[in-house]
């Protein structure tokens, strides 16, 4: 059995990590969540579909040092592994992507087994992983169900990408999905957009009315806002000096759930999300920089002997 099994797209990353030249690496946001849970000690899993081709069979690799878990990965002979670029300006990364008609665009209901949803204790998903195509947000839909059927906890990441689909699709996809949600993971320009408010506590307030136990807003510099409906609070940033923050989300993602599971309560799991959010972004990719545990207690240690 598994502690998390994260559903979506796995991705090829090329980044742009010198002017011109760009670093082949791994990415796609719930395969970056069960790396990061994975490397602070949780077992974990992916679901989903890559490509026959070099960029699956680097996921695969990665997956395999990594100790993630891919039974349920298939590899699909007819569609290929989904490519993104990161490139970086003045005002941060940015990604563009080569993904229509991948093999994770094609996994949909009839591809989501409820066996495979019933041996995890938490099921991840995203927005992304609904995003990429409706034959996707219906599997997604398929195993939210599941998960609720067979008790257990889904945690659902906002990850609003406009280049995938428009605004209004997204909304009422990403809504329908935080009603079926245990652990809402939202970030805060998502969750503008998403819910048309932008003060942090009116949008704890919006997503908990869907039905959320949980919800940690995530706030870029300014840290974290934990929600549950009986209590809040606000979570300073971890500082850092960042070089490239594709996948912090993913690193805070990856570090509350493990720590959630562990038994602490959604505070203390934040606080450990945000350190471990903040360590992702020293360096280029969404992996390479994703701390392990070790790294994660040693940094936290410091900062407490710092005051
Ligand atoms: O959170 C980082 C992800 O966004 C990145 O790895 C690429 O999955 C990705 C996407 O669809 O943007």
């Amino acid at each position: 059995a598994l502690d998390i099994l994260c559903l979506g797209e796995p991705l090829a990353e090329l980044n742009e990590t010198e002017a011109g030249r760009f670093t082949l690496g791994c990415g796609g946001d719930v395969s970056n969540v069960a790396i990061a849970a994975a490397r602070l000690g949780a077992r974990s899993g992916v679901l989903g579909a890559i490509g026959d081709d070099a960029f699956g069979e680097a996921l695969t690799a990665l997956w395999d040092a990594e100790g993630v878990d891919r039974a349920h990965m298939s590899v699909d002979r007819d569609a290929p592994t989904g490519i993104y670029f990161v490139t970086h300006g003045p005002d941060g990364h940015r990604f563009s992507y080569r993904r229509a008609g991948s093999a994770a665009s094609l996994v949909g209901p009839d591809r989501i087994l409820a066996e495979a949803i019933a041996a995890t204790r938490i099921l991840h998903a995203s927005g992304i992983s609904q995003a990429i195509s409706t034959t996707a947000a219906d599997g997604v839909f398929a195993a939210l169900a599941k998960a609720r059927d067979a008790g257990v906890v889904v945690s659902y990441d906002t990850n609003l990408r406009l280049k995938l689909w428009p605004l209004a699709r997204a909304r009422a996809t990403i809504r329908e999905a935080l009603t079926l949600t245990d652990v809402a993971l939202p970030g805060l320009d998502d969750a503008a957009l998403l819910f048309g408010v932008e003060d942090p506590d009116a949008i704890c307030d919006a997503v908990l009315a869907l039905g959320p136990k949980v919800v940690a807003l995530t706030l870029g510099a300014h840290g974290c806002l934990v929600a549950t409906p009986e209590r809040r609070e606000r979570i300073a940033a971890h500082p850092v000096r960042a070089v490239d923050a594709t996948g912090a989300g993913d690193a805070f993602d990856g570090a509350f759930l493990t720590s959630y599971l562990e038994g602490r309560d959604p505070f203390a799991a934040a606080r450990r999300a945000n350190v471990s959010a903040a360590l992702s972004t020293r360096g280029y990719g969404a992996i390479p920089p994703l701390p392990r545990r070790t790294e994660l207690d040693a940094e936290i240690t410091r900062d407490a002997a710092s005051g």
